[in-house]
């Protein structure tokens, strides 16, 4: 343990976009780790103690003090150890407008592309229309810049980086296209930046542990409506 972080665990898994965030963030800031991988099928104790109302990953335990939700946990990770790199932007407006973004991306963007990978047929068409629809406004928001932070990565970056692999992961799941270059030329080419910095380089899983864990997930919510049915 390093004497003036404290004790930084974390409760995650490679294969999770939300925890990806986390270990991206304490990577960036050069703070040492633990991840303690959890089993979401058989959850620990530690997680349910740490985490009682959600009992979700990614939980941040610092100094056994356990702190959830991933884009909470990015705030505190940048509020705690910020002389090294910041990731919110100094500016209050600008800090508002990425915490709007970091939003609409989890509630709108995730939802939207997660269902486009769910549904089958023309119900389908009409989710792959609508995913990209929300992808379309993300485009615009990269437009001319290199990352959603300006020239460095900032916590923008850290929220929507599930678009480099977790979203071709989806794509091929659920046997669809949703960003090609044509479309999203600025979009493309900030998945190609980010993947290339170090940090984030580092904490990618392989890409068929995420087509296993999201295929994984949909036999089984598939599943559940066979056997309602
Ligand atoms: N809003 C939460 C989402 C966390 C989340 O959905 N975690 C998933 C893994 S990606 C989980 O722990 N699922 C277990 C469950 O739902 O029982 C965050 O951003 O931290």
């Amino acid at each position: 343990m390093n004497p003036k972080m404290g004790e930084v665990k974390v409760l995650g898994l490679y294969s999770s976009f939300p925890c990806a965030r986390v270990l991206w963030a304490l990577k960036l800031k050069g703070i040492t780790y633990q991840l303690i991988q959890e089993d979401l099928l058989n959850k620990s104790p530690l997680l349910l103690q740490m985490n009682p109302i959600h009992k979700k990953v990614p939980v941040l335990i610092h100094n056994h003090s356990p702190i959830i939700e991933s884009l909470l946990i990015l705030e505190y990770i940048d509020e705690t150890w910020n002389a090294a790199y910041s990731l919110m932007p100094r500016d209050p407006y600008h800090r508002s407008l990425a915490r709007f973004w970091a939003k609409f991306a989890d509630e709108k963007v995730v939802v939207s592309v997660f269902e486009a990978m769910k549904l089958e047929g023309e119900e389908k068409e009409a989710a792959v229309v609508a995913a990209q629809e929300t992808l379309q406004l993300l485009e615009k928001q990269i437009e001319g810049k290199k990352f959603f932070g300006g020239e460095k990565m900032g916590y923008l970056d850290l929220v929507v980086g599930w678009i480099s692999l977790w979203l071709p992961a989806m794509e091929q799941v659920g046997g669809m296209k949703l960003l090609d270059s044509e479309r999203f030329p600025s979009l493309c080419e900030w998945t190609h930046n980010f993947v290339q910095v170090p940090a984030i380089h580092e904490c990618l899983p392989p890409k068929e542990n995420i087509v296993d864990y999201f295929q994984g997930g949909l036999n089984y919510l598939r599943s559940l409506q066979a056997s309602k049915t």
